[in-house]
């Protein structure tokens, strides 16, 4: 088998999967790669999203895995786009038919549109560079907010804080006004606004009765222009912890920084082995992976409200690297 004899770096754990899917890489994050995954005769043309189960804290990817955190976030993203389709269209178009079975469970064919060249973010409780924002000016992406609110705390109604998309180092902060200018049609700017704080507001009300706080989180819309009734269409992974901030709601209080549902343990161990939170990001030990790793499959789930082995057996997922392909569901893999 040619996947035995890959070297460690570049197996499905750590590294694109560009050598063994055969497919031509599109675009790759720091923890996922898109691939072309053509077209149908006639048909539209579609792309592969391939999460990986590499990880990034403080913006820096550790050179440890996660063992299934990129198939955690895909069946999170299927979860949230199959609850939200009465919101708006989504790009997905199956975890199943046209996914490679070597990345069955932690991939996803997807139509392929126009991207708007805007991150939509929509906040509902102060943090992060909002709350930075908020100390030195008031305000956050041009939104004047209540004086006197203290850290972490939940906001009167969910905000729109769009941001640019930057190549390299972090988003730039916009007001919509600026989106509007971008996207060249403010009509469509406010229906993404709007669209983003619907689907803000439906998922944190699931994920508050599921006993999670969706602090705040990130879409990224496309159109297609082969679907003329449902121009709009959302698009990327959804509501995952890799777009979002979740915080556990036992223990949340107002006035500091919360713990993050998935990523704590990993900043807990980083900070008292004392990494400078600079690249390289340092290998994290068996202990603290097999934590993280028990923390996303249970976000998937209190949040998907089923077994995470449901979402492996429904893919098809196998044991990567199995001779003779492994099999769906593993023991243990849940
Ligand atoms: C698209 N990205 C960012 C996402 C990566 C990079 N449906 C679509 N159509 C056209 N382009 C994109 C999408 C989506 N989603 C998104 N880059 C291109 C991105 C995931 C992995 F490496």
């Amino acid at each position: 088998m040619e996947l035995a004899v890959l070297p460690r770096e570049r197996s499905l754990e750590s590294g694109p999967v560009s050598a063994i899917l055969d497919l031509p890489l599109v675009s790759s994050g720091k923890v996922r790669e898109m691939y072309d995954a053509g077209e149908a005769v006639d048909g539209p043309p579609h792309l592969l999203m391939v999460a990986s189960d590499r990880i990034s804290t403080y913006d820096a990817v550790h050179p440890t895995p996660i063992p299934d955190k990129g198939r955690v976030l895909t069946g999170l993203s299927v979860f949230w786009f199959q609850k939200t389709g009465h919101i708006v269209a989504n790009h997905l178009v199956s975890a199943i038919d046209g996914v490679p079975e070597p990345v069955r469970g932690r991939a996803l064919l997807v139509r392929r549109l126009q991207m708007l060249p805007v991150e939509c973010v929509v906040r509902g409780y102060i943090t992060g560079s909002g709350w930075k924002d908020y100390q030195a000016t008031g305000s956050v992406s041009g939104i004047a907010l209540p004086d006197g609110l203290r850290e972490s705390e939940r906001l009167p109604e969910p905000i729109f804080t769009p941001s640019t998309k930057a190549d390299v180092g972090h988003d730039e902060a916009i007001d919509f006004e600026r989106a509007a200018e971008l996207v060249g049609d403010r009509a469509l700017m406010a229906r993404v606004r709007d669209v983003s704080i619907e689907l803000y507001s439906f998922a944190a009300e699931h994920a508050r009765s599921c006993g999670v706080i969706l602090a705040d989180t990130k879409f990224e819309f496309g159109l297609d222009e082969s679907d003329p009734a449902h121009p709009l269409v959302v698009g990327d992974e959804v509501l995952t912890p890799d777009s979002s901030r979740y915080w556990p709601a036992d223990g949340y209080e107002v006035g500091h920084g919360q713990p993050s549902f998935d990523k704590q343990y990993v900043r807990d161990w980083a900070a008292g082995y004392g990494w400078d939170k600079k690249p390289p990001a340092p290998a994290i030990p068996d202990d603290v992976v097999a934590g993280t790793r028990a923390r996303y499959v249970e976000a998937y789930e209190r949040i998907a409200g089923e077994p995470f082995r449901a979402w492996l057996e429904r893919t098809g997922a196998t044991v990567e690297g199995a001779a003779g392909g492994g099999r769906s569901a593993p023991d243990g893999a849940a």
